[in-house]
Order: C-alpha cells, then structure tokens, then sequence
C-alpha cells in the first residue's frame, strides 16, 4: 500500500509574491487564503509555505528571527489558523519550512549567544577565534568576525544567517520542540531547508575549494534526522521533504527509504546545473539536454532501485522559469511549457509546481540592476564587477539565472497589479502580465493551466504513475526524450520533442509495445496525436502520454 503522498502533487507559494488580500506591496497569508478554492480546482493535495516566520528579509525569510512567531507582513496566528483550516476544508494540508541550518543574527539565541560567553546559547553556533578557508555559498568567506562576541562564527549562506551547531543536544531539542510546536497547529508536512548541510566535522578542516565536500552530508547529519524522525514524526503521518544541496544518490537512498526513519522524499539540485558551464552559475550559457536526461533518467532508476523518493521539479523561488530554460518563451511558449509539464508530471515521485509555473510564467527580462532584490543576486553583481567582468556580461548572466526571475508576483488577472494587490508590488511585474495570467487561462481548455489540471488528475487515476519503473529509450537523441513507466499491469509512453522542429525516429520497443494492446492516449499538446507505432514523428515541442493496459 502506497504512503498517499506518493499520489500527491504539492504546490509551492512564496507568499511575499503570490497574493495580497490587505492591499501591500508583499503578499498575506490572507491572499493566500483567498486563494484556496483556485488551488483546490486545480487539484493540488498540499500547498508548501516559503518561511512565514518573523523574520528581517534579508533573505526573504530564510533568516528567521523567531520559528514561532508569524512575520506581520504577513499577518498573526489568527490568519494562520484560518488559513490551515480552511485549506483543510477544500482537502489541501499545509506544508511549512523549516530554516534550521541557520537563523537570523538578530534571532533571541544569537544575540544573547554573542554577548553571554558562558550563556548555554552561546554553543548554538560555531564560533572560532580564527577562520578557516571556507566560501558563503552567497559569495565572499563563510566566517565573519563579531566584535561583540570576540570571535568569528560560521555563516555558510548571508552574513545575517549565522549557521547552527548540531552538535550541541539542547539545540537539537529546541528545533524538534518547535517543529512539534507547528504540528500541534494543524500543520501536516515540512519542508527542510539545506538540511543535509547541518552536521560540520568539528575541525573545520582548510579546502582547496569552498569547504562543501566536509559538511555536504556531513558526518552526523543521519543521525540528527534519525533522532528527528523519533522526536517529531513517529506515530503521527507526516510528509516531510529534505532540500539537499550537492548531494549523492546514494545519501538521499538513505535519506528516503522508509525502514530509515529519516524523511519522506529529497530534492536534489543536479538537474538544475545543466546550464552552469564548469559549475559556474553566473555565466549566460545555454543548457545540455542530453546531460539533463541523463542525470534526471539516473536519479529515476536509483531512487528506484533503491527504494527511495524523489521530489520531482522543474521550478521553486531559487531556479528561473522553466519555459525560458529549458522551453521556448517566444512562439513556442504554450506548446513548450505543457511539453515540459508533460515531462515532469510522467516521472516517479511527488511533483511540486511552484506557483505561476502552471500558467507559464516567464523570465522577466529585468535589464537594470535596480530591478533586482535578492541578496545572493545583488551580492554577485557586487564580486563579479569587483572582479573585473564586464557589465554586460554580468547583466547577461543575472537576467537568465537570478533567483528574482521566480519571485515576480504571481499573475491572476490582466487589472491593476495583476490582481496580486491593489499596491505596487514589492518587486515588478514581469511584462506579460496582460496575456498569461490566470483569469484568461481559466477560461482557455487548451491553456497551460488547463494542461496541468488534467495532468495533477492523471496521477490520482493511474498507479502506474506512482509506481512504475522508468526506462529511457532515447538517452543520446539531440532532441528527444522518450521513456517507458512500467508496471505489471500498464505500460505508460512519455514522448516529447525538446525542439522547435518536427523530428523522426524509429524505436523498436514502441512497435512492441504497440502489438501488445491498443494504447490510449491520455494527454497531448497537439491535436490529432498519431497511434503508438515504432516510427515516432513529434512536431515541434510535441508531448504526448500513451497508455497500454
Ligand atoms: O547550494 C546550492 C546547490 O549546491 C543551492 O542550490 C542551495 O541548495 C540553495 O541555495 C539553498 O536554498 C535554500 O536555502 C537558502 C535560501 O536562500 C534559499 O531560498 C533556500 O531555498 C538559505 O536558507
């Protein structure tokens, strides 16, 4: 019997940029409330929160200031609790994040860490009188001195986010009494920010590069979440997914397989660095298709194989769009983005969809460094143009891979602002707010929104979703991604053409397949899809899912 999560589809809301009810420039948790009975239309069985909690935003509330306490931006407990039960009401449990990496230097613990060397608090952090060689994963060393503590600490992120130290027990209870907090709230699942990054060896040994091979699944991280799993998960059903920076198959094997009692499935990062050239990310560079097949086609045999779950995602509020990455924004953008939707929703595992992705949002373009407001953006224009690149060159690379390109607000209707407030938003618009929005592609069947509606049913309707195995039949085509999900009972076909031109090609197992039963085709981005046969023709950007039962 399937854990039910393994037929979910998570949505996941910024909620700074998905919607203000109170009229501001940032979002609510009352817009997000407002918003249930869209999302419960659309058929997602869980929203995920971005932090929620108070927080300075400086980096939008992956800085935490207090894990207990809603950030007043976006409103008190009162439009928490309404939020969580009226989410319950339409079906849709609630996700939240937790930061425990790191928190903000002005969380209680920091501050009087700093100033209270014999405080129990002060051995919550990592403090060392002299750096190591390590990089902020943000740019610049990943120790800072603090002369009120007369010491440096760790910050593997921003400077404000000052990293915790897993080693000490009573840290370790205040986490797991504070998760407990938020399911004693109707909380139901969590998402665990950078947690693989959370056990450092404790002597903090020089790299010759920026120090992740020492704490990238560290050396007790197990462990932590095996005591997590006992404290916090045991006899109650919750979903829980690990953010896993750099990570291994192997790691997240363990991570994920149920008789480990860590957590309920990973995200991992390795398909998302198909276009960072030498593992640069800050270069304009266009994307590897076939290393992304490969990559995405290893992860979905040995998560498999090894009996573990894999969150599966094109997008989140750290990644571009995907239509501008991987798809065609300009006058393929509707068939690309159900194409790579088509993809995704084909995999095993939980797929996520990050909110505006089922429209089709794109890249906005933003030109001028003004525009921009993530700290690891700003920080990297700051190093690179120290460095010496050119302006332009620097501009080129931020407009493709800057974070802010998912975090413009979320485009509802062609009104003032979008629908998202009757405020200018804290950040722009992207420009085709006008055209892709969701009141004109609600009313549209053919529209991307319509597309993943039908493909969040599709996983409810057939278990060999969940639970067929995957096989690749085009691992070295330039252009197209063919693959099988088996099961005992049901053969389902994933083919998509990756190109703006009609492509052929000829795969025996098609033809097999095809002499076995007649196949169904249960959804397509073109009309007229031609039957299941060994002789595959896709138009452009063509995605067609066949079913054979
Ligand atoms: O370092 C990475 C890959 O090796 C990144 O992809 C890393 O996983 C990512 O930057 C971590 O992101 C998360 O933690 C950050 C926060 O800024 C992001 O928004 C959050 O998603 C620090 O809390």
């Amino acid at each position: 019997m399937n854990p039910t999560w393994k037929q979910s589809v998570i949505y996941q809301i910024y909620p700074k940029s998905f919607c203000s009810a109170h009229g501001q420039a940032t979002g609510d948790l009352a817009g997000v409330t407002a918003r249930l009975d869209y999302l419960q239309w659309l058929g997602v069985d869980w929203i995920w929160l971005t932090p929620i909690y108070l927080s300075p935003q400086r980096d939008n509330g992956y800085d935490v200031a207090d894990y207990l306490a809603i950030d007043p931006r976006y409103g008190d407990m009162a439009d928490f609790t309404r939020l969580v039960a009226e989410a319950g009401r339409r079906g849709i449990q609630v996700m939240l994040d937790i930061v425990v990496n790191h928190t903000s230097t002005e969380h209680e613990w920091f501050q009087t860490a700093r100033r209270e060397r014999d405080h129990p608090w002060r051995d919550f952090y990592l403090w060392r009188d002299a750096p190591n060689n390590w990089q902020s994963k943000f740019g610049g060393p990943a120790w800072e001195y603090d002369p009120v503590a007369g010491q440096y600490y760790l910050h593997l992120f921003d400077t404000s986010q000052a990293d915790l130290n897993w080693a000490n027990p009573e840290l370790r209870q205040a986490v797991f009494a504070m998760m407990r907090y938020w399911l004693e709230r109707g909380v139901r699942g969590f998402r665990l920010d950078v947690i693989n990054l959370i056990s450092k060896p404790a002597d903090f040994p020089e790299d010759d590069s920026d120090g992740r091979r020492f704490y990238t699944d560290g050396p007790q991280v197990h462990e932590h979440l095996q005591q997590m799993h006992r404290e916090v998960f045991a006899g109650r059903e919750v979903l829980t997914v690990g953010e896993m920076s750099s990570t291994t198959l192997e790691h997240c094997i363990h991570y994920s397989r149920p008789d480990r009692r860590e957590l309920s499935m990973t995200f991992n990062f390795h398909h998302l660095k198909v276009d960072y050239p030498e593992g640069r990310k800050w270069v304009a560079a266009p994307y590897d298709f076939i290393a992304l097949k490969r990559i995405l086609s290893t992860w979905q045999e040995g998560m498999h194989a090894g009996g573990g779950w894999n969150a599966v995602f094109w997008c989140n509020h750290d990644q571009p769009r995907v239509v501008s990455r991987f798809g065609d924004s300009g006058a393929w953008r509707v068939p690309s983005a159900k194409l790579l939707a088509t993809a995704l929703h084909g995999l095993q595992g939980t797929p996520y969809v990050y909110q505006g992705e089922e429209i089709g949002m794109a890249n906005p373009g933003f030109a001028d460094i003004a525009q921009y407001r993530d700290v690891e953006t700003l920080n990297a224009h700051r190093l690179l143009l120290a460095a010496g690149l050119p302006e332009d060159e620097v501009m080129a690379a931020i407009r493709q891979k800057s974070r802010d390109n998912a975090r413009t607000p979320m485009q509802w209707d062609a009104g003032p602002n979008a629908g998202f407030s009757s405020e200018a938003p804290w950040i722009d618009l992207a420009p085709d707010w006008r055209e892709v929005n969701v009141a004109a592609q609600r009313d549209d069947p053919d529209s991307v929104l319509h597309h993943y509606r039908r493909l969040i049913a599709l996983r409810k309707r057939h278990p060999v979703l969940a639970d067929g195995d995957y096989h690749c039949l085009t691992p070295d085509h330039p252009a197209l991604w063919v693959y099988l999900r088996r099961t005992p009972a049901a053969t389902l076909v994933v083919a998509c053409n990756f190109s703006g031109e009609t492509v052929a090609e000829t795969l025996p197992p098609l033809g097999e397949l095809a002499a076995t039963g007649p196949a169904r085709t249960l959804i397509a981005n073109h009309p007229d899809t031609p039957p299941l046969a060994a002789a595959l023709q896709l138009r452009p950007w063509e995605a067609v899912m066949w079913l054979v039962d």
